[in-house]
């Protein structure tokens, strides 16, 4: 599991220099992200005067980590491309495929037989190509990242969109899809549009019941699920200093919620004392010795305006808790108005289930606080109320909280201790529920909240607030119920209040952990055999796509005209589907069945142009597949938002789908269709969206002459002849028309090998 010192070693050898150059070309003062950034380029684009947000940069990040549902896919792609061993130090994770039903211990078991296949094939993979293997049980990627690998000033990429968390630590940790972690994996520089700084100014210090979570929660009201996209958030101020390190990791993980690419926070004592908690001192001594290059240039704090091209401030003292949605996260409430708005929206009082840590809040701090209120409902007589979970994030924590006596106090107040894994966060929740009909509310301290995301339900509210404050709900059963200042009737009748929580940042007595998980690669790899059963119904070697045919593209059908919010869990829902990431047929079966229809308002029934039918998305384009009919697929705002599941980009691609015509897109999302040979675009006049009715075909136009900042055109043939033609806009570069012209980017590499 030993991280690479020598790799960190070079990193900050480079730091200095690189700083220097870049403040000399710029002649300004730097921020964090941008040190980092500019320590980070590829050797061949050196050069510092690239304009934000509009040109695109190749880096060369030091790592690469990928978890079980989307490495399959990673890895399928990185076979093919011929490679005898990783080029940088990369780790898979097995966490999101433990389904939470009983307990830890049981739900492990189920889990390691029933995914053993997809457990082998990945174990095979990593001992061959040199990747580390964190078994099932060891954790959550972005925890055990944290905990293990991240480190200041570094940079990663990830192949799930909460790659982020590692910010906590000073490391730029981006989210991306399996494409590109097999680019980085195979030695080629990765490419990222130069970002947008927003500055996020902390003062104050925060107390009693508000925490870190509540800063996240507060951006996301203000920046909205759109507001980040393209922006690196840089946190900094006093108030930042004053967080642990693992506070500012859960601000950085849930910063994916508001389309950031990534957040990040400058190196401090804080993050010096977790690096020396997780036995790293030696990377604390190497940091300490280039500390003033791990943080922002003390002019661009003092004056961010001058630097940022956003500024927000928080005022942590005058911070109040938060609790955010439902159905989205950026829906925000201070909890001092949060009861009315349940009244006022007539969402259900009742609260059902609360659950606790995942990625985003399983800290050891995260759990000592919520401890500390479950411990009251015990010391004062309070029962429960409602059902309650707890995740922790890894074996590392749940070791320690255990031996700490934290477990045995949540289950004291009924609270039942779940798997070391995504679990409930990612519907792999077998939720017990009488009637699933009925409205219902549940509230967690994870970060997604999308209709049915945890649960399956459509009627359920899902709500994300800190961990002490979901435990205080538990408890009460209410969620008009505000913890800070009401009181509940005990089991004696008395009128009870909650005392504040408290919490222990780092354990006194160290961490301890019997077994952490982890299995190292052969140094030789090149004997071991990775075998895939070709009648697997959860594994399938990819054949290439197929390259442009040369033309402009005609007489395209529209799929759906997806109407409001289409995330990938819209795209290609988790939960059930998950054991299918590795089997791009078999998955291409969930593909948009959870958009809604803009012409009937439902989920999964389109109309067949050929029949004249509805029918399900999936069937209804494997009928124009069938017959060489090629679609569209049109949608709204932040199209493909969430996470980076590539394969909500592969299963359009596999079943002919052509285009994906929106308003806009996320950043991952988009990407992951370039790289995979598919044709994003976005309407130059959002209005257009409107035209578009539900029997017309489309022709492509202008793609002969396929140029970057060259808008094309879109021909509406409506139904009775009339026709539109519409401009439609794309952000492909030349690299990028390279790889829709070879029908995605990995036939490219392919090429290469050859
Ligand atoms: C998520 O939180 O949505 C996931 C599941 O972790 C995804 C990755 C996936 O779909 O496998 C993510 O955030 O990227
Ligand atoms: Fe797992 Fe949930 Fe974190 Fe995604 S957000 S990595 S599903 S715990």
């Amino acid at each position: 599991m030993a991280f690479d010192l020598d790799m960190i070693k070079q990193v900050y050898s480079r730091l200095g220099s690189r700083v220097e150059a870049a403040r000399k070309a710029t002649g300004k003062p730097l921020t964090l992200t941008e040190k980092i950034l500019y320590t980070h380029l590829t050797e061949g684009s050196t050069t510092h005067t690239y304009t934000r947000g509009v040109d695109y940069v190749d880096f060369a990040p030091d790592r690469v980590a990928m978890q079980d549902a989307t490495a399959q896919m990673a890895l399928l792609q990185f076979m093919q491309a011929g490679r005898p061993k990783v080029a940088v130090p990369s780790t898979v994770h097995c966490d999101h495929l433990i389904q939470a039903k009983i307990g830890a211990d049981a739900d492990l078991d189920t889990a390691k037989s029933q995914n053993k296949e997809v457990y082998d094939f990945l174990a095979s993979v990593s001992d061959k190509y040199g990747i580390g293997f964190w078994k099932p049980g060891a954790g959550i990627i972005h925890q055990v990242v944290l905990e293990n690998y991240a480190f200041p000033g570094g940079m990663m990429i990830g192949t799930d969109s909460h790659t982020p968390n590692a910010g906590g630590l000073g490391m730029i940790a981006i989210g991306v899809g399996g494409a590109d972690a097999c680019d980085v994996m195979a030695g080629l520089p990765w490419e990222l549009k130069f970002p947008k700084l927003i500055g996020v100014k902390l003062t104050g210090k925060m107390s009693g019941w508000t925490s870190a979570k509540d800063i996240i929660l507060k951006v996301a009201g203000i920046l909205t699920v759109k507001g980040g996209t393209g922006a690196i958030v840089e946190y900094f101020g006093d108030g930042a200093q004053s967080l642990s390190a693992t506070g500012k990791g859960t601000i950085c993980n849930m910063g994916a919620e508001i389309g950031a690419t990534t957040s990040i926070f400058g190196y401090d004592t804080k993050s010096e004392a977790y690096l020396r908690g997780t036995e790293r001192a030696d990377i604390a001594d190497l940091a300490n010795a280039v500390k003033e290059h791990l943080t922002g240039d003390p002019e661009v704090y003092a004056n961010p305006e001058s630097y940022f091209d956003q500024v927000i401030h928080i005022n942590l003292s005058e911070l109040e808790p938060h609790v955010n949605g439902p159905f989205t996260p950026d829906l925000a409430w201070p909890i001092s108005k949060f009861a009315q708005a349940v009244k006022e929206n007539g969402w259900p009082t009742k609260l059902e289930v609360g659950l606790i840590g995942s990625c985003t809040n399983s800290s050891y701090e995260d759990i000592t606080r919520a401890a500390s209120i479950a411990s009251q409902a015990v010391s004062k007589n309070i029962k429960t109320a409602a059902e309650f979970t707890i995740t922790p994030g890894s074996e590392l924590v749940r070791y320690t909280v255990e031996r700490d006596g934290y477990l045995k106090t949540f289950e004291s107040m009924g609270g039942v201790v779940l798997a070391n894994a995504c679990g409930p966060c990612i519907g792999q929740w077998a939720r017990h529920t009488d009637d699933p009909t009925r409205k219902n509310s549940i509230i967690t301290s994870f970060n997604r909240n999308f209709a049915k995301r945890q649960d399956g339900n459509p009627n359920t509210h899902a709500f994300v607030a800190s961990p002490e404050i979901v435990t205080a709900f538990v408890i009460a059963g209410d969620l008009t119920f505000n913890p800070l200042t009401d009181s509940l009737t005990n089991e004696k009748g008395e009128q009870v209040k909650f005392d504040e929580p408290m919490g222990i940042e780092l354990p006194v007595k160290g961490f301890a952990v019997e077994d952490a998980g982890y299995q190292a690669p052969a140094l030789d790899g090149s004997k071991v055999e990775v075998k895939v059963d070709p009648k697997s119904s959860r594994l399938q070697l990819l054949d290439p796509f197929s390259a442009w045919e040369g033309t402009d593209i005609k007489g395209l059908k529209l799929l759906i005209k997806a109407k409001g919010k289409c995330t990938t869990d819209h795209i290609s829902m988790a939960g059930p589907w998950l054991k299918f990431r590795g089997h791009l047929d078999n998955i291409s079966n969930n593909m948009l069945i959870g958009a809604i229809n803009y012409f009937n308002d439902k989920a999964d029934t389109v109309k067949n142009e050929l029949t004249g039918e509805y029918g399900p998305v999936p069937a209804t384009q494997r009928d124009y597949k069938a017959h060489g009919i090629g679609s569209i697929v049109v949608g709204d705002e932040n199209y493909g938002e969430g996470s980076s599941r590539e394969h909500a980009a592969m299963e359009p691609r596999h079943l002919g789908v052509r285009a994906i015509l929106v308003k806009s897109f996320a950043r991952i999302h988009e990407t992951n269709l370039k790289k995979q040979g598919m044709l994003g675009l976005t309407f130059a006049n959002p209005a257009d969206y409107d035209k578009i009715l539900e029997d017309d075909t489309f022709d492509i136009v202008g793609l002969t002459s396929f140029t970057p900042g060259k808008p094309l055109q879109v021909v509406i043939h409506h139904k009775g002849g009339l026709e539109d033609t519409i401009t439609v806009n794309h952000t492909y570069n030349a690299q990028q028309i390279e790889w829709f012209k070879a029908g995605g980017a990995l036939n490219i590499i392919r090429r290469q090998q050859q």
